[in-house]
């Protein structure tokens, strides 16, 4: 039976409105929401069926930010929208005099506040639930951490989801971790991957590479398995990828929001004007460039204004290309378009790289730039709005480790061009459902847009069709619905075999426990200081 869960997400802003594009705040955030609607249903219907009277109940435990600018981070309770008693529980995070911590701390900084996060987490959640969960589910770094060491704790299961770790995305990170380290930390995180994902009873991922990689990629687990940071330590063993405790369960997109452009019938029509304006309005503090042509095609991308997104890598390529400039007008929503509203270092340091493209190469009148969408339903609307005018999908990340706006953007019937490195390559079936773009080469990204476009040029069909293909796709794999009966039991299976066995792992967690106070915890503690 599995009536009680807690989910961990620490870092960033977890909220439910005026959230989406700020900085460590995207896809985590959709993805766990969606997923708190979808598994309290299922676990009612469950319940119901076992001809139990208990109603469900799940806690997201998230940090409290004091200064929350628009946002209800400040709030130490509120009830998740489409539930009946789902809620997220705020919890501070304390410096080592045990004040409040009032300001967003960036994802790379946040392991000296975890441990007395973990405590005063756990005592709040065991109070509103009147007793244990059956099942933590972390999120991310940060997250599982936390989840581990109020598992350890508390005795229950415990569910990783990594989300997008850092390690597979920078460079050669764990050897020049020592470089890295003033900014990113990756000693400290690494170190929290390897207890985290050592400790769990079971790890679900969105996709198979994520877990074992490809032929030209590794995957983000597969990168713990050996590894050195020289001078710190060397890993000869950090995770064993064909343990049968991981398992794949990909996520889906809200089907209320991001339904096809064709459905007239539920499409958000008083939305139209306001989209319009966002598209083809004149620039401002929040927006730049003006388009000139109304009837190209639009070339979409929105993501957070993230290195590894590699918007600007995109706006780049396009500005190179002339052809492309002539068939189709470039559309991007992304992050903040004044660099002084931004408190991420690697937000603006894009911000100003964006503006130094359109500047060079004089882009103002074939690319629109607008700051961060968070609202979902007008998002929703907005990718309709431009399969409408029979645009794409662009997603030139330098890694995505799922990537839900490709979902989001199929869903709704419009055609994307994905990066071929994470879960897109998984998700998309090159050439039927969408395309596969390598962004390590920007001529052949361009090249394969500029083709589709003349192939689509002569006859329109072939648009429909990759539309349809991807409309198939979304409907066949990538369910809210799936996710929640496969992760409830997968959760009971692992739950039972976990108290039947009640395998002797004893030695293992000493050593985790060895491991997380002589290593990690001084390293974490001198980031405060
Ligand atoms: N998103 C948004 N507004 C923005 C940028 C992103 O609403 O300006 C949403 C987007 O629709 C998606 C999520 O944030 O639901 C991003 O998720 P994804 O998995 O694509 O990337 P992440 O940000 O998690 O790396
Ligand atoms: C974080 C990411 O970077 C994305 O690739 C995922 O889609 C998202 O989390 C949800 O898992």
């Amino acid at each position: 039976m599995v009536s009680r869960l807690a989910i961990l997400s620490p870092h960033g802003y977890f909220g439910q409105s005026n959230v989406l594009g700020l900085p460590d705040t995207g896809g985590q955030v959709v993805y766990i929401l969606d997923q708190v609607r979808a598994l309290e249903k299922q676990m009612r219907r469950d319940l119901h069926e076992q001809g139990l009277d208990i109603q469900p109940r799940i806690v997201v435990l998230t940090r409290l930010i004091p200064d929350a600018g628009d946002t209800t981070c400040n709030q130490r309770v509120e009830p998740i929208l489409g539930t009946e008693n789902a809620i997220i529980l705020r919890v501070p995070f304390r410096n080592e005099n045990g004040e409040v911590v009032p300001q967003w701390i960036s994802r790379f900084e946040v392991w000296p506040y975890l441990e007395r996060f973990a405590l005063e987490a756990e005592r709040d959640l065991v109070a509103e639930l009147h007793g244990r969960p059956d099942l933590v589910i972390g999120n991310y770094s940060d997250g599982n951490l936390v989840a581990s060491l109020m598992t350890q704790r508390l005795g229950v299961t415990q569910c990783n989801i990594a989300h997008a770790l850092e390690k597979t995305k920078y460079l050669f990170s764990a050897l020049n971790w020592e470089e890295h380290d003033p900014e990113y930390h990756f000693s400290c995180q690494f170190t929290a991957d390897l207890i985290a994902m050592n400790t769990a009873d079971f790890i679900i991922t969105s996709t198979y590479q994520e877990i074992a990689g490809t032929d030209h990629g590794v995957g983000q687990y597969e990168s713990y398995q050996t590894f050195t940071m020289p001078g710190l330590y060397r890993v000869l063993q950090g995770i064993n990828v064909f343990d049968p405790k991981f398992n794949i369960i990909s996520p889906g997109a809200d089907a209320e929001v991001y339904f096809p452009y064709t459905d007239t019938e539920r499409r958000l029509s008083t939305l139209h004007d306001d989209i319009d304006e966002l598209i083809y309005g004149a620039a401002d503090q929040d927006a730049r460039g003006e388009l000139a042509d109304r009837e190209k095609p639009l070339l979409f991308a929105m993501s957070r204004l993230d290195h590894i997104k590699n918007v600007t890598g995109f706006v780049k390529w396009y500005a190179e290309c002339p052809e492309l400039q002539e068939k189709a007008n470039l559309f991007l929503v992304a992050g903040v378009v004044d660099p002084e509203k931004s408190s991420d270092s690697e937000e603006q340091q894009q911000c100003k790289l964006m503006h130094e493209l359109m500047d060079e190469y004089e882009l103002d009148h074939c690319v629109r730039w607008v700051k961060a969408c968070s609202d979902r339903n007008f998002n929703g609307e907005l990718y309709r709005c431009i399969a409408d005018k029979r645009g794409a999908f662009i997603q030139p990340a330098l890694f995505e480790a799922f990537g839900l706006t490709v979902i989001e953007a199929m869903s709704t019937g419009l055609p994307v061009f994905a990066t071929c490195f994470g879960g897109p390559f998984e998700i998309i079936e090159d050439g039927t459902s969408g395309f596969h773009i390598d962004p390590n080469r920007g001529d052949a990204v361009v090249r394969k847009i500029c083709d589709f476009y003349e192939r689509v040029e002569k006859d329109s069909s072939n648009w429909d069709q990759i539309s349809k293909g991807a409309l198939d796709r979304v409907e066949a794999a990538y369910t809210w619905e799936l996710y929640a009966s496969r992760l409830l039991k997968l959760t009971r299976i692992y739950g039972f075999w976990k108290h039947i066995s009640n395998i002797d792992r004893q030695e293992t967690r000493r050593y985790l426990e060895m491991f997380y106070g002589l290593l990690y915890r001084p390293r974490a503690q001198k980031i405060e200081a």
